[in-house]
């Protein structure tokens, strides 16, 4: 049989997620992961859930057992965009649809929004399962670099002149603007408001895809973009996985109705409804109070972490390795000096049994190859000393030998 033949032209294009991969590697329990973005399973609010799903039974089993509507459940839908009101969202339920991961959100957005040979625009770095999402959908990606306020405005603006004039209007721009996935950058609101005048006068869609805003060890609260945005064009995201649970595989999108109904038959497509089960429970959890109290609770244990791996950096790596402390999220974003190639410096990190993911997979232009992105959420503080300081050898052995 020939498989080349039969495979898709989408197919020929996808390529394995790095995390994905890692994660299979990394569940081993000798390696130290600062691989993927996982949740601390310590914090995970185990007995709160328990009760929720004998109440859950009790009351609504005949309903939460049973298929349920694509956009997801009405309950869920109106707390959720209660929820986004008081962050300055203009959103009632209708707005919401409940996703299966926002993983999901972001293929049904490409699958509504996107033909091959479109040209999206997208952070460098930027998450690497949303440039798996796109990519399957066959388009052309222009990438802007971040400084420490995420995506260089003034070089957005020059890239959109210089498409148009070779005739290319972007669909969209794809922004991750508070405590970025990989760099944990946030993007103020000056740059926030600005965006959404360029997405209107050029008459392009933002995607604002939100798992970490929750997520704030220092500062204030920064309102998300779609709060600024009176023409609908911009799509939020955000996610049970990093608050809750990422085994509810639970999300939702707030955009504008026409888009959601649109969203909505992209969906039925895909899995007919999330898991209906779960939306109960997620809706139950937030309306007993359990939500905020655990959102408290994670950051009070995530703040240290971030601090001993910022302090473990500084210690352990070289003098003149580049790695701003994150205000919030789950990911330190470091380069390292010299010629290091982080991906190939991999295996010997592995063998070290210490898991990191390179520069380069979150890059739509090749680049990143001296940076790597590490997770501070996951393992315990002790280990992530323990693990900085392999890595630290490593690299250190790697700089000697380039001399
Ligand atoms: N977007 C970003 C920026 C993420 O970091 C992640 C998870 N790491 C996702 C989307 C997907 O999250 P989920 O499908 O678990 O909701
Ligand atoms: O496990 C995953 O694929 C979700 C995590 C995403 C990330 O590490 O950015």
């Amino acid at each position: 049989m020939n498989l080349e033949r039969l495979f898709s032209r989408r197919t020929k294009v996808m390529r394995p997620s790095e995390i994905r991969e890692l994660l299979k590697l990394t569940q081993q329990p000798d390696i130290i992961s600062f691989a993927g973005g996982l949740p601390n399973p310590d914090a995970f609010p185990i007995d709160e859930i328990q009760d929720i799903t004998r109440r859950v039974l009790e009351e609504k089993g005949k309903l939460a057992l049973q298929y349920g509507p694509t956009e997801g459940i009405r309950s869920l839908r109106e707390t959720l965009a209660n929820r986004c009101r008081k962050d300055g969202m203009d959103a009632s339920s209708d707005n919401v649809l409940i996703t299966t991961g926002s993983q999901q959100g972001l293929d049904v957005i490409g699958r509504i929004f996107l033909d091959p040979g479109d040209t999206i625009i997208v952070e460098l770095p930027t998450y690497l399962g949303a440039i798996n999402a796109f990519r399957a959908y066959e388009v052309n990606f222009e990438g802007i670099p971040l400084d420490k306020d995420g995506m260089r405005i003034d070089l957005l603006e020059d890239k959109i002149e210089d498409l148009k004039k070779k005739g290319i209007t972007p669909k969209f721009i794809y922004v991750v603007p508070t405590f970025q996935n990989p760099a944990g950058v946030v993007m103020p609101e000056s740059r926030r408001r600005k965006l959404v005048d360029i997405a209107n006068e050029h008459d392009l869609l933002i995607i604002e895809d939100d798992p970490y805003g929750k997520l704030i060890y220092e500062g204030d609260f920064v309102r998300p973009i779609k709060s600024f945005d009176d023409e609908g064009r911009v799509i939020y995201l955000s996610t049970f996985s990093k608050i809750l649970s990422p085994g509810f595989r639970l999300a939702w999108i707030v955009a504008d109705e026409e888009i959601i109904r649109k969203l909505s038959i992209g969906k039925q497509a895909l899995d007919l409804c999330s898991n209906t089960f779960a939306q109960y429970i997620a809706n139950e959890f937030i309306e007993s109070g359990y939500l905020d109290l655990h959102i408290m609770r994670i950051i009070e244990m995530y703040r240290p972490k971030r601090d001993r791996m910022m302090e473990s950096i500084k210690k352990y790596f070289p003098e003149d390795t580049i790695c701003h402390k994150p205000r919030g999220g789950m990911f330190a974003w470091v380069t390292l000096p010299g010629d290091i190639d982080t991906e190939e410096m991999f295996l010997d990190a592995i063998k070290e049994k210490v898991a990191y993911i390179h520069g380069k997979a979150f890059h739509v232009d090749g680049g990143g190859a001296s940076s790597m992105r590490l997770n501070f959420s996951y393992s315990s503080e002790e280990l992530i000393e323990e693990g900085i300081k392999r890595l630290g050898k490593v690299i250190e052995r790697k700089l000697k030998e380039a001399k």
